[in-house]
């Protein structure tokens, strides 16, 4: 069945507006905070109601469609989760959980719309700091109505490089050799806390690449059409095509800074497919 993309970025938008404003919400009501696999991986009560929220409006329009959502409560069906060719919504009703929880305003909704196994469009709204980004294929990437292009940056040793430790420690020595390696080769190393956002950095041209081993679909999923739509190139840190089920994913300004970047990482590997 193909979907008319107008009308689904429509109610894509208008349903992540409203869940920003819960979400605004939430932080006045200083919401409690419940822990999901480790102390940093959380979880709260908002979660569950955005992606209520979200879901109803999208399963009363399209109830064939698949949603796939970050969601705890589930946690142990996430290794059954897949990405099919169906058309397919992948949310993340809160990206930047442990930001939200200590006000530092980079958090957002992030909803994107995949189909055939390509994004369709993305939706990634951080109401702190209002500030809404959005892609179409082959419409371009925006920060509210004004057109995001990737730095012309191509070099490592010039380039802002974004990377997350994560909740996630299990590779924490592996993790710390990259940030060892990629700091003293690079101009500077950045890490906001939110994989989408940092994305939505690099679409900007404010940061020239990004990576991260342990981000899950929903963290990146509205992040991958941004970055291209931008004029980037987004992939899995072998350089290999990104797989949204991989865990992992590197973005960057240039193929050539990707490749520069790549070359210095050690690759967390595929134990850390859809498990934690
Ligand atoms: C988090 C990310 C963070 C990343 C973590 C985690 P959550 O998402 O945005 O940047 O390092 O692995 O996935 O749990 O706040 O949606």
């Amino acid at each position: 069945s193909t979907a008319n993309m107008d009308d689904c970025f429509e109610l894509g938008f208008s349903s992540v507006r409203l869940a920003t404003a819960e979400l605004m919400k939430a932080l006045e009501l200083q919401p409690k905070f419940i822990s999901a696999s480790t102390r940093r991986d959380m979880y709260t009560e908002w979660h569950g109601r955005i992606e209520e929220m979200i879901k109803k409006r999208i399963s009363k329009v399209y109830p064939d469609h698949i949603i796939i959502v970050e969601n705890k409560a589930d946690y142990d069906k996430r290794s059954a989760l897949k990405l099919t060719a169906a058309p397919t919504w992948i949310l993340d009703p809160i990206d930047g959980t442990m930001n939200f929880a200590h006000g530092f305003p980079y958090t957002c909704v992030s909803l994107a719309f995949w189909q055939e196994k390509q994004p369709e469009f993305g939706i990634i709204w951080n109401p702190f700091l209002d500030q809404c980004y959005t892609a179409r294929r082959g419409y371009g990437a925006f920060m509210n109505v004004k057109p995001l292009n990737v730095s012309k940056r191509d070099q490592l040793s010039e380039a802002l490089i974004i990377h997350e430790l994560g909740t996630d420690l299990t590779f924490a020595d592996k993790k710390l050799k990259n940030i060892d390696q990629i700091a003293r080769k690079a101009h500077g190393l950045r890490s906001l806390g939110s994989t989408v956002l940092n994305m939505c950095m690099v679409a900007q041209g404010f940061a020239d690449a990004y990576y991260e081993f342990g981000c899950h679909a929903w963290d990146m999923a509205a992040g991958v059409l941004l970055v291209q739509e931008a004029g980037g190139v987004v992939v899995d840190p072998s350089l290999q095509p990104v797989d949204l089920m991989s865990r992992r994913m590197l973005c960057a300004s240039s193929p050539k800074l990707a490749q520069e970047l790549s070359a210095l990482l050690v690759k967390c590997k595929s134990t850390m497919v859809n498990v934690d």
